[in-house]
């Protein structure tokens, strides 16, 4: 499970949106409300140069907002970065990943 990070604030459609997307993925996260703390809020303007929330952190690697990961996983750029589909499959087609999925030693 890859570490994630999410600074957030309590009325924030965009943070439930994001945390949505990372639920249905079967992700966890450590969720920090810069509302409730200004020295997380300096943490996230410190690590993201940006003042919007969610600004949003996986494996320490700076993804951005809802809108960055959403455009990610339509690119299907974000099952890999959470370790859901083996890095030497990004990029292949579909029907050549289910090619090599069905290729394994099992018997026919
Ligand atoms: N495009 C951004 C939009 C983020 C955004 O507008 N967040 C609101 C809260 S939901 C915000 O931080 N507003 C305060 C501001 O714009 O300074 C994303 O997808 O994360």
């Amino acid at each position: 499970m890859p570490d994630i990070v999410i600074y957030s604030t309590a009325m924030c459609p965009y943070c439930v949106r994001a945390k949505m997307l990372l639920q249905r993925k079967g992700m966890q996260w450590d969720e920090k409300r810069i509302d409730l703390d200004h020295g997380l809020m300096s943490e996230m303007l410190h690590r993201s140069k940006r003042r919007t929330v969610p600004q949003i952190f996986i494996d320490d690697i700076h993804v951005g907002g809802y809108d960055d990961m959403a455009a990610l996983e339509a690119a299907g750029k974000l099952d890999p970065m959470l370790g859901l589909m083996p890095p030497g499959m990004v990029g292949m087609p579909g029907n050549a990943r289910r090619t090599l999925d069905a290729s394994d030693d099992s018997p026919t």
